[in-house]
């Protein structure tokens, strides 16, 4: 059974970083519930869900991709490029412990796990305001030995490559065109976000079924029109935190 990794929601959550969004209030027992329910759907799409310690004090702590990288043979701690968020990985590094050999991403470099969108062999690493070259730089050297493919994209209008693409069936990307070079990802088969839903183009894809947020209906429409098995999930007081739902789990093979 595949292991998804979450952490609770922090009760400092309001003092959340953000790029692109004016700060609103977030409810936090609302954001709870629908973390919980969010667990929920992780559970049906098969995995076994288990909780890394919980860091009250840390705002974003629930964001818990943007922590590691793991693949198959290795898991890769990252340096966040918001500082608020350098303490987070930590406890997420314990928690991969046992079931991974562990590396690290070191000063001067930065990477964010919400920029790093694995499709097969190849590790497309989004050139964000949180991500830097040498952050890449050093991904690339790290999986060097593993055969991986490491390979920058410039992100322009969005915090994170997966806020801008991400897979919704295992040959289909999800993007929003206006966040991406038009050549980026390979030229591989897409379906755009609705234009109205410019925030829409963040999908979970655990397997064969992507998890996806209810505030993008439009959205939803083409996705179902390809033919891509999807289960949604409200997700709307997280999203105020610029939180999607690939932010909030790490799921891997035991
Ligand atoms: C941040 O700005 O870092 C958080 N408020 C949101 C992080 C979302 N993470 C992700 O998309 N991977």
């Amino acid at each position: 059974m595949r292991i998804a990794l979450t952490r609770a929601v922090s009760p400092e959550i309001a003092r959340c970083e953000l790029t692109h969004l004016d700060r609103e209030p977030i409810d936090l027992a609302r954001a709870a519930e629908q973390h919980a329910a969010y667990e929920h759907a992780l559970w049906e799409l098969g995995c076994e869900v288990r909780r890394v310690r919980p860091a009250p004090e840390l705002p974003d702590a629930v964001f818990v991709e943007d922590a590691a990288v793991v693949l198959d043979e290795i898991a890769i701690i990252t340096r966040p490029g918001a500082e608020s968020r350098r303490p987070e990985t930590a406890a997420v590094a314990d928690a991969l412990r046992e079931y991974r050999p562990i590396r690290a991403i070191e000063a001067p470099g930065t990477l964010d796990g919400g920029d790093v969108l694995r499709i097969g062999r190849t590790l497309w690493v989004g050139a964000s305001s949180r991500t830097n070259a040498d952050g890449i730089a050093q991904l690339r050297e790290l999986l060097r030995p593993f055969g991986y493919r490491v390979e920058g994209v410039a992100v322009e209008g969005a915090l994170h490559l997966k806020t801008a693409a991400t897979l919704v069936a295992p040959d289909l990307l999800l993007v929003n065109p206006a966040w991406l070079p038009a050549t980026a990802l390979d030229g591989m088969a897409r379906v755009a976000v609705d234009p109205a839903e410019p925030f829409g183009a963040n999908a979970l894809l655990v397997g064969t079924r992507a998890l996806y947020p209810a505030a993008f209906p439009r959205t939803l429409e083409r996705l179902q029109r390809h033919g891509a098995a999807v289960l949604t999930v409200d997700a709307s007081e997280l999203a105020k935190a610029e939180g999607g739902v690939t932010c909030c789990c790490i799921v891997f093979e035991p």
